[in-house]
């Protein structure tokens, strides 16, 4: 019997020792300690024997049950060690490694120089309305008083949809669509997307403006030049800017200006960005042509008001030094990346 019993022990020890896991180590138990296990069998099997006998065996067994009892709770730790050494190695970390860099993204300068006229047109009190990109023939240019025989209506200037409906050309008839909605005064802005048909290194076939307008009751030539003044020392970061306006020629616009800004890199004195003349062109504008009042329903008799374009991608051009209208669309990472 007690060899049995040495035997049982043995071969516990080897399972054990064989259970790399603590699943097989758990089988291991339940195969010698569990309800139907070998040294509980054993034990049962005690009342087939002589009752002098009884008390020595059920030592030994008991002993036995103690002896595995011992090697597998010895052997429960080393695995609990092992496992945890285990995930020390795999989740260690090099607190000395370089860390992991997240690229920031930039505004796009186009949308920098956006922001910057929006901040500046709001702190002198313009509203912002945003027009359709496509557009009615009608507003875009007949309310505006462009000729049916103006070059920008034709096909080759402009993108026609069908015979009277077009992507716009210019920022303008969101204005239009203001002027006949509301009632003067109006102070608004027009940010948006346009579209001509011209593909060069300072031309592009979709490009920005913003244009504004005033309407009440005796606005003048003078308030434009002051406004815009104050919007350009803004976007050129300079409080020595000068305007000067140039007789020009719009049909929505009469009298119609070109402005100029003094040159903000030179201060006026002439260099290579203004050309040695001390002066850039930067927008036109003008006061609102009486007829394009008068169609857009507002009393050119009580009121009058003042207009401009602004072009965001020659004010981005002269601003940062950018020599090629088509960078700003074909969205190369090492150009757009330096407007961080
Ligand atoms: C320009 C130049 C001159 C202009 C006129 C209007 C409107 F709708 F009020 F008549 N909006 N914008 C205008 C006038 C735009 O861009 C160079």
């Amino acid at each position: 019997m007690k060899e049995r019993i040495e035997e049982l022990v043995n071969l516990a020890n080897k399972r054990i020792s064989e259970a790399l896991s603590g699943k097989l180590l758990n089988d291991v138990k339940v195969e010698f300690l569990g309800k139907n296990g070998s040294v509980t069998s054993l034990m049962k099997g005690m009342r087939d024997l002589p009752p002098e006998e009884r008390p020595t065996f059920g030592q030994l067994v008991n002993e036995m049950r103690a002896k595995i009892e011992k090697a597998i709770s010895e052997k429960e730790a080393e695995l609990k060690k092992k496992e945890i050494a285990e995930r020390l190695e795999a989740e260690s970390i090099d607190v000395t490694l370089p860390g992991k860099c997240v690229k920031e993204g930039t505004l796009h300068p186009i949308t920098l120089v956006k922001n910057q006229l929006i901040d500046a047109f709001q702190g002198l009190g313009f509203q912002i309305y945003e027009g359709p990109e496509i557009e009615l023939d009608k507003i875009n240019f007949q309310m505006l008083n462009i000729p049916e025989d103006h070059p920008a209506r034709d096909m080759q200037d402009t993108f026609y949809v069908t015979d009277n409906i077009l992507l716009r050309t210019h920022t303008s008839p969101g204005q239009v669509r203001v002027m006949t909605s509301s009632k003067p005064p109006i102070k608004v802005m027009c940010p948006g997307r346009v579209y001509r048909s011209d593909d060069d290194a300072t031309h592009s076939p979709i490009f920005h403006q913003i244009e504004g307008l005033v309407v009440d009751k005796n606005v003048s030539l003078c308030d434009l030049k002051g406004s815009l003044e104050t919007i350009l020392k803004k976007v050129f970061n300079s409080d020595d800017i000068k305007t000067r306006l140039r007789p020009s020629y719009f049909p929505f616009t009469e009298p119609s200006v070109e402005i100029d800004v003094s040159c903000f890199e030179c201060g006026g004195k002439g260099c290579k960005l203004c050309k040695g003349t001390g002066w850039i062109e930067v927008l036109g504008g003008g006061m609102v042509n009486r007829k394009v009042l008068e169609m857009c329903g507002i009393d050119p008799d009580v009121y009058s008001g003042y207009a401009f374009g602004i072009g965001l991608e020659r004010i981005a051009m002269l601003k940062y030094h950018i020599p090629d209208i088509r960078m700003f669309f074909e969205n190369d990472i090492r150009f757009t990346e330096q407007f961080k």
